[in-house]
């Protein structure tokens, strides 16, 4: 293929995918910029980062701009020299006053965010609470709901409840696998554990991504407004070979329909455990099973 018509073949191409982009808004969306819509300190975090990204296109035009111009103006030519300048004071001084004042604008525009991307709000009137504890982070009236969240390699279980953190495995809290279920309109605090490698929890649209790291708890938050809504999240630490299974969902529902479904949970955990009791009990008997010291 002669090199011309290749070019304008390879030009095609890419107008035709940059276009297919363009025309396709949901693929599109959070393109550019982090997921958000599903918690108040996600929606912080994506202003926090459309801000920095205008500045920096915005500095990226003047630089790019200058450069290009100056590359097509002052190109060398047979007749002509480029004038040769060392050194102007003035510009020097500008540019790097412009640059020190860029910096100055974009630390004060992330410590004026900062605070409501870290610290959780009050929960809705309607919500629903089951903890007040004093040691994870606490919107302004304390009132909240726990859900502890282990990772361990490949799952993610949640916790619900007062104490979670003390005990995860052993009380009658209820639990749950891989979806998460959360009341709407109520500030959620997630502490964060792992029984084995480092992990780390994000569900992009409800906030920043948190390691959980053995031997340590981290924290972080939600407030996720619309009940019906699912928000998926990933496991974003590499952490073994089936690594990509390690996914995550949070299902928000009404307080009273969270509610009802706890209970139910607490139901079924508990049938489940009957269940076993009696099957262990029965396969002692039989031999198949060697009695528990
Ligand atoms: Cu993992």
């Amino acid at each position: 293929m002669r090199p011309r018509i290749r070019s304008t073949l390879l030009a095609v191409l890419l107008l035709a995918v940059a276009g297919s982009l363009i025309l396709a808004p949901s693929a599109f969306a959070s393109f550019f910029t982090p997921k958000s819509g599903g918690s108040p300190n996600a929606d912080q975090i994506n202003s926090l980062y459309k801000i920095i990204l205008c500045i920096a296109a915005f500095v990226a035009v003047v630089v790019e701009g200058a450069l290009f111009y100056s590359l097509l103006r002052f190109r060398a030519k047979r007749s002509r020299f480029a004038a040769q300048i060392h050194g102007n004071t003035p510009l020097e001084i500008s540019w790097t006053v412009a640059a020190a004042l860029i910096l100055v604008v974009l630390t004060v525009v992330t410590f004026v965010k900062l605070p409501s991307i870290i610290n959780p709000p009050n929960s809705n009137a309607s919500a629903s609470f089951l903890t007040a504890s004093v040691t994870e982070p606490s919107p302004p009236n304390g009132k909240k709901l726990t859900i502890c969240v282990q990772g361990r390699q490949y799952i993610w279980r949640y916790t619900y409840g007062n104490g979670c953190l003390d005990n995860s495995f052993n009380s009658k809290l209820p639990y749950s696998y891989q979806v998460m279920y959360v009341p709407a309109n109520t500030t959620v605090v997630l502490d964060i554990q792992s029984t084995d490698v480092i992990h780390s929890w994000w569900v992009p649209q409800l906030g920043g991504k948190v390691d959980a790291v053995p031997g340590y708890t981290t924290y972080t938050w939600f407030k996720a407004p619309r009940s019906g809504a699912i928000y998926n999240g990933q496991c974003a630490q590499l952490c073994g070979r089936q690594h990509a299974y390690m996914t995550a969902a949070v299902r928000v529902l009404t307080p009273s329909r969270f509610a009802q479904w706890l209970t139910s949970q607490q139901q079924l955990i508990k049938t489940a455990n009957s269940q076993v009791t009696k099957l262990r009990a029965l396969l002692t008997a039989t031999g198949n099973l060697t009695p528990q010291p």
